[in-house]
């Protein structure tokens, strides 16, 4: 094992990786902008470097500088978490130039992942299914139309160098597909340098499901079964879980050994992860592979025990795994809230300021993996994650239910966030019953963030609002300290505002 490693990147992830080593006994070190100077991962890192600003291409993103403060510490291996220069296969490649370890996979494998369409080649290669659609870049709009017709509308027109939706069009009929391909290329070409655009067969209402992968440096390749991502937000997550409703034994089997062909064709090695598609119909199609450690890996943890994390280290150290496949399946249930600065009753428009108080949930069966503390600043320089909350229980109706109560336990105050919204979801009948596909999201927000709150809990919040008000009363000093929302709130809306926080309403 390594004696010491740098850990390239910041919040939530940079504790994780800390933790990680401290169980492990490597030492670590932190790196850190202006911005995060007294942020908790480089208090807990044995030591920490300073790269720059606060803007990431200023700090997180100078592989250099990063590379150099690796080697000036004497680490021996660089942990890039997600983000930031995670997949950058010009960096993996420097690090390794370098004589560093990249706890991740070889910079080859980032690459043949990173082109959509050469992902599509591997994967069909490893015969593992993608969805019908090319193989290479469209020439022009009468390419397209002839594949249209081939494969039958809708289609969907997708940057080659894309991926997170960006570059991406639905194209239902052939009088709109020289205006999609235009506008998709624009796109594409804006976000990623590159206008390349491709077409797939349009699958209405999948879910997303995605199969975590292990492999070691010595041609073991394992997958961890799956992660339902489905609830997300303009392709941003919510909320995962593991297993997926969707996915039994026999369909865990099948799309994990695809996950595994696709991942080995690729000559991957560390934990990644292959993102499918699973039709209405019980097909899977292939997407493509993240060549990182997602956000939601501590759901697979917790289902699986087996600790993702410390095994990206024990690999990018020559370690063997120690497991076989018939080994690994999922025990009971995990689900994981996302808790990002953003105000779900605001169109998720994200907020800033200072984190001050911060109550966090604990009791059987919840994990927080956080990067904020009282005191935190939150500005706009970085993601509006702020922690993930997880919760395991034996079943997915007591996971449900435990992750309910574990977010009725916090309470963040001084930013808005995401707890209110997850306190809904977790009230919804058709979440309960995991009736959830890509869209369901943004089809159920109006109404879930139109819900009125649990009548029990209205009731709650309303006796403590009074008793707040009435102890403030007894002070002679009308909305005093942390009680006034705001400065000119009058003295029973201010404590009426913080007592409905706290059970996750909303003062109207
Ligand atoms: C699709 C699709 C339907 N059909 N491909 C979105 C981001 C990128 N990773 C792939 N995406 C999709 N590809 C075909 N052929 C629907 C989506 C999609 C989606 C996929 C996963 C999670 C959320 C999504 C939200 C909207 C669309």
């Amino acid at each position: 094992m390594f004696n010491k490693i740098l850990i390239a990147n910041r919040g939530e992830i940079a504790l994780r990786v800390v933790r990680a080593c401290q169980e492990l006994g490597v030492r670590s070190v932190a790196v850190y902008s202006d911005a995060d100077a007294n942020a908790p991962h480089v208090r807990e890192a044995d030591e920490a470097v300073r790269l720059g600003p606060a803007p990431s291409r200023e700090s997180y993103l100078l592989g250099d500088a990063i590379i150099a403060a690796a080697l000036k510490s004497g680490a021996e291996a660089i942990h890039p978490g997600y983000g930031f220069l995670s997949e950058r296969e010009f960096f993996a490649r420097a690090v390794r130039d370098a004589g560093l370890a990249f706890v991740g996979p070889p910079a080859e494998a980032i690459a043949a992942m990173g082109s959509k369409t050469a992902a599509r080649q591997l994967a069909i290669a490893a015969g593992t299914p993608v969805v019908p659609g090319t193989t290479t870049a469209l020439v022009d709009a009468a390419e397209a139309t002839a594949v249209a017709e081939q494969f039958g509308y809708p289609v969907l027109l997708k940057a080659a160098a894309g991926g997170g939706g960006k570059g991406m069009r639905v194209v239902r009929e052939a009088g709109e597909i020289a205006t999609a391909l235009d506008s998709a290329r624009r796109e594409a070409k804006n976000a990623f340098g590159d206008d390349a655009v491709y077409v797939e067969k349009y699958i209405e209402g999948p879910r997303h499901v995605e199969i975590q992968v292990l492999g070691d440096q010595h041609g073991t390749m394992l997958h961890l079964g799956e992660r339902e991502c489905s609830v997300q937000r303009r392709h941003q997550k919510m909320i995962e879980e593991a297993p997926s409703v969707a996915v039994d034994a026999e369909l865990r089997a099948r799309m994990g050994a695809a996950a595994v062909a696709a991942a080995r064709a690729a000559g991957y090695v560390n934990a990644g992860t292959c993102e499918f598609l699973l039709a209405r119909d019980g097909q899977f199609y292939f997407l493509e592979m993240n060549t990182r450690i997602q956000v939601e890996h501590p759901v697979t943890e917790l289902v699986t025990g087996i600790d993702l994390v410390q095994w990206q280290l024990r690999i990018a150290a020559g370690e063997r795994l120690p497991f076989v496949q018939e080994e690994i399946s999922p025990r009971g249930w995990a689900i994981e809230c996302r808790i990002t600065s953003e105000d779900p009753s605001n169109g998720f428009l994200p907020s800033t300021g200072t984190i001050s108080h911060l109550h966090l949930p604990s009791g059987p069966g919840v994990r927080w993996d956080g990067g904020i503390e009282t005191g935190s600043t939150v500005g706009l320089h970085y993601d509006p994650m702020l922690a993930k909350l997880i919760v395991w229980a034996p079943t997915r109706e007591a996971a449900v239910s435990r992750m309910h109560r574990a977010l009725r336990e916090l309470v963040v105050e001084g930013v808005e966030t995401s707890r209110d919204f997850h306190l809904r979801v977790m009230e919804d009948a058709e979440f309960r019953a995991g009736a959830i596909e890509i869209q369901w999201l943004e089809r159920r927000l109006p109404s879930l963030l139109g819900v009125a709150p649990p009548h029990a809990e209205v009731r709650v919040a309303a006796i403590a609002a009074a008793l707040l008000a009435h102890r403030d009363r007894g002070r002679g000093r009308p909305g005093a300290g942390a009680l006034r929302s705001s400065s000119d709130a009058p003295d029973s809306v201010a404590a009426w505002g913080r007592a409905a926080r706290v059970e996750g309403l909303r003062p109207s």
